[in-house]
């Protein structure tokens, strides 16, 4: 595996590509393996981990802590292709796995995830901790990619607020002014895989296609991070009472 290059432009940009690290056979088995587990899960994920769109369609947005109900994609998680690209990112400190979620753009849909910064809600300190997000589907400007904007991984953490968009938990007060940062559209094939820094700042737009946008996402942290607590236990009593003032699509 090719990583020099790879660590290199993640430190420069706080985002890198790497192209077809998974073949279009394990593809196939990923797709068997998340239909089955889907017929399953939609029916008894726990509340807050299920997210439907609203339409007539009814169909899945987001679906988050997959690992936790399938071993399947806990072992994905833990492929040792994912983790040693992670560990050289870490230079080297142990990987820690944190979760997994499927996010699904459907054709056509609308929302947004608008800007924001994963460290707003993840509270590592200090922020080495990384998104890795596989495509299974055709990932474009066109079908509501992540857009990164480079060099951002080095700001602190900046204001954020709910972000009123089901899915994503929160949003910058201040949308990030376009002369600061380029904006790089992570465009993704299949099998392909990009990796984001926690405290890169990036959002994703609506899916004008008339396909699907598939990601599936695994979070990571190194061995020296540590975990704000109080600052994430606050987090998460203010996000299950926003929930429950909040129409959830279920
Ligand atoms: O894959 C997506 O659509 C969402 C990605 C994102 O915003 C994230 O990983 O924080």
């Amino acid at each position: 595996m090719e990583d020099e290059s790879t660590t290199a432009a993640y430190q420069r940009n706080g985002f890198a590509v790497i192209p077809g690290l998974f073949s279009a056979e394990e593809l196939l088995e990923i797709e068997r393996q998340l239909e089955a587990h889907l017929r399953l899960d939609l029916v008894s994920a726990p509340r807050g981990d299920v997210v439907f769109e609203a339409d007539a369609e009814r169909s899945l947005r987001c679906l988050f802590r997959i690992h936790e109900r399938s071993a399947y994609f806990d072992q994905l998680m833990r492929d040792s292709r994912l983790i040693q690209l992670v560990q050289q990112l870490f230079h080297g400190a142990d990987v820690v796995a944190d979760g997994t979620m499927l996010i699904d753009k459907a054709p056509l849909t609308k929302y947004e995830f608008p800007w924001h910064q994963d460290n707003a809600y993840q509270f590592w300190n200090p922020p080495d901790a990384v998104a890795v997000t596989l495509a299974l589907d055709d990932s474009t400007a066109e079908s509501g990619a992540i857009v990164c904007l480079a060099g951002s991984h080095r700001e602190s953490i900046r204001p954020h607020q709910p972000s009123g968009v089901f899915g994503a938990s929160r949003s910058l007060v201040t949308p990030p002014n376009a002369k600061d940062f380029s904006p790089v559209t992570l465009a993704l094939k299949p099998g392909d895989v990009s990796l984001h820094h926690v405290n890169t700042i990036h959002r994703t737009g609506p899916n004008h296609t008339s396909r699907h946008r598939r990601n599936l996402g695994f979070a990571y942290h190194s061995s020296r991070a540590v975990c704000d607590k109080v600052a994430a236990d606050q987090y998460k009593r203010d996000l299950a009472q926003f929930l429950q003032t909040q129409q959830v699509p279920v």
